[in-house]
């Protein structure tokens, strides 16, 4: 039976005739740029002149998703209505024979992200009033501390409390490595992908474990407790070596420990939570509510960190929160550099709507990228506001886009002291 206001129209893209689209899809752009760093978008655009963005960057496999949207995705979205996204979503993910995985997921969510924006900018309203509105005033998130040592570290640390952010990440130097990941040369703008052949880093577990209870006992001895700390461990550990950093911290009272072993490793996270209370974070490599599963169910972390760009959008990680918070699991989105202002955005109006927030990654964004990307949220007091434009409430400047050419960079990869590889 027709929908009110609508008609069956033999135009519908493929199969029987359909309902008439409300808004259809008029064209599908991907957009890669280059402004400080490598990002690809994509702009749905429908009938009536609505515009949609949504952010496809996948860190380091940038053309891979680009090639993706362009040669699979965007012919099938032409004509499609602008105003089904769950269908939409149904279509991408559970019509598509190959599913899941990073390149496929991440294509889903630019599409997923762009169709809400449409549907803001129809209705008028920011996304997050779409989502249920407000559950909270503003977004905590944390910035990212590092030092080569920790005499660095604690400067570092400093600034980000006189910035006025409430949560900070500390990640310090390993004595005797040349480099340590999440270590960045420029403190305010870090950025990870910084060779075009990956930059090989060094890596010891055993001077590792010994370096960080040293460095974060030392971050709340002189600081004190009335922040949250965070530490990354980038999935570095064996479970029983992450046990053991777990327990070491326990004085400390981390908000989380992060990523503390190998994501296909999840059986792991049992043993960890045996042996430590220190709260336990992952899932910035996850891309699916099914990768998940086991952990929120099991109770086996305390955080998921699935994010819009990489966990298909915000339909999938509305649906991935509102899961974990069955479990009592609380979100913390991944939120990197190499996560666009149209993933941000995207995630701040999640993060303010739903009930199991936890805590926003905030990395900022080079000069460049914010001119490329104009947005209207804003940092204050130590959180994040989406901002009220209807719609996500960011832009692209395609004539400044245009002025940065994508260029190949590539995360470093992690040898061990006598040469092999190390997980990353
Ligand atoms: C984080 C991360 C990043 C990622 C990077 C990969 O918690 O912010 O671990 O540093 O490694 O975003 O693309
Ligand atoms: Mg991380």
């Amino acid at each position: 039976m027709p929908e009110a206001g609508g008609a069956p129209s033999p135009e519908a893209p493929g199969g029987p005739p359909r309902i008439e689209a409300v808004e259809p899809i008029e064209r599908a752009e991907v957009i890669v740029c280059s402004p400080g760093r490598n990002f690809v978008t994509l702009r749905l655009t429908t009938r009536s002149g609505i515009t949609g963005l949504g952010d496809a960057t996948l860190n380091g496999r940038e053309l891979a998703v680009a090639a993706y949207l362009r040669d699979h995705v965007a012919p099938t979205l032409i004509g499609r209505d602008a105003t089904r996204i769950e269908d939409t979503w149904q279509y991408l993910y559970r019509g598509g024979y190959w599913r899941r995985g990073p390149v496929t997921m991440t294509a889903i969510a630019a599409v997923d992200t762009a169709l809400w924006d449409i549907l803001g900018k129809r209705a008028g309203l920011p996304v997050h009033e779409l989502l249920g509105g407000r559950s909270r005033d503003g977004v905590t998130v944390y910035g990212h501390a590092n030092g080569e040592d920790v005499a660095e570290l604690l400067d570092q640390v400093a600034t980000y409390l006189e910035r006025g952010y409430r949560a900070v990440r500390a990640q310090v130097g390993v004595p005797g490595l040349r480099s340590t990941y999440g270590v960045s040369r420029d403190k305010l703008f870090y950025e990870p992908a910084d060779a075009a052949i990956p930059t090989e880093n060094l890596w010891s577990t055993e001077r590792y474990l010994r370096a960080i209870p040293a460095a974060l006992g030392a971050v709340r001895e002189r600081f004190g407790f009335e922040f949250a700390l965070l530490h990354d461990v980038h999935h570095r550990l064996s479970p029983i070596e992450a046990a053991r950093l777990g327990r070491s911290l326990e004085a400390c009272d981390l908000f989380w420990m992060e990523d503390p072993v190998p994501a296909e490793l999840q059986e792991g996270y049992r043993l960890i939570r045996q042996h430590t209370t220190t709260p336990i974070a992952t899932g910035e490599v996850l891309t699916s509510i099914w990768d998940c599963r086991t952990l929120i169910e099991e109770q086996l972390i305390d955080y998921i960190r699935t994010s819009v760009v990489h966990a298909g959008g915000i339909t999938h990680q509305r649906r991935i929160a509102a899961f974990a918070d069955t479990y009592r699991v609380r979100t913390g989105s991944h939120g990197a550099t190499d996560l666009s202002p149209v993933c941000l955005a995207a995630a701040l109006h999640l993060d303010i709507a739903i009930p199991n927030f936890g805590i926003q990654e905030y990395m900022r964004h080079s000069e460049e990228t914010d001119a490329v990307f104009p947005h209207s949220y804003r940092f204050a007091d130590g959180m994040l506001q989406p901002g009220a434009d209807p719609g996500l409430g960011v832009t692209i400047d395609d004539g400044l886009a245009a002025r940065f050419p994508y260029r190949p960079a590539s995360l470093p990869v992690n040898r061990r002291l006598d040469g092999s590889m190390h997980d990353w």
